[in-house]
């Protein structure tokens, strides 16, 4: 089958987010996203949705869940947080945003608090909960300005 424009701009761009990320983004179309951990592993068709231009909101979110993906792949469970890579996250990623991210009290308060299946790992549905509070306290934030 020949390939048309798009699917060829589209394996580019896969081809240069090979270079840049350790991670691959594999995503067939139609389906929901689905993740090859470790550099170089080829996706099977190149992810679609990469030759729309991404509006500013859809950038963000996706964002998001590179963001997670990029602690959740260190150790264990692919898609999912250990407690060790939530730390690494907070620490990370929301210094500015979380307080006393460097003591382990907080750090085993706030997992347990995220842990809603109690599976002692955070996926992706769980840390959703801190974005939103995060998201949530930034706003109310913005308005006492
Ligand atoms: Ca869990």
């Amino acid at each position: 089958m020949k390939k048309s424009p798009q699917i060829k701009r589209s394996i580019e761009n896969t081809k240069q987010m090979q270079g840049k990320s350790s991670l691959v983004y594999t995503r067939k179309r139609g389906e929901r996203g689905m993740w090859a951990g470790g550099r170089g592993a080829a996706p099977d068709l190149p992810c679609l949705l990469k030759v729309e231009k991404m509006t500013k909101l859809e950038d963000h979110m996706e964002g998001i869940i590179n963001v997670f993906h990029q602690y959740s792949v260190r150790v264990g469970h692919y898609d999912k947080l250990s407690k060790g890579e939530m730390k690494q996250l907070i620490t990370k990623e929301l210094p500015n945003t979380l307080k006393n991210t460097k003591d382990q009290a907080t750090i085993d308060k706030t997992f347990q608090d995220l842990d809603a299946d109690k599976d002692g790992q955070i996926d992706f549905s769980e840390f959703v909960n801190l974005v939103v509070r995060v998201l949530l306290t930034a706003h109310e934030d913005i308005h006492k300005e």
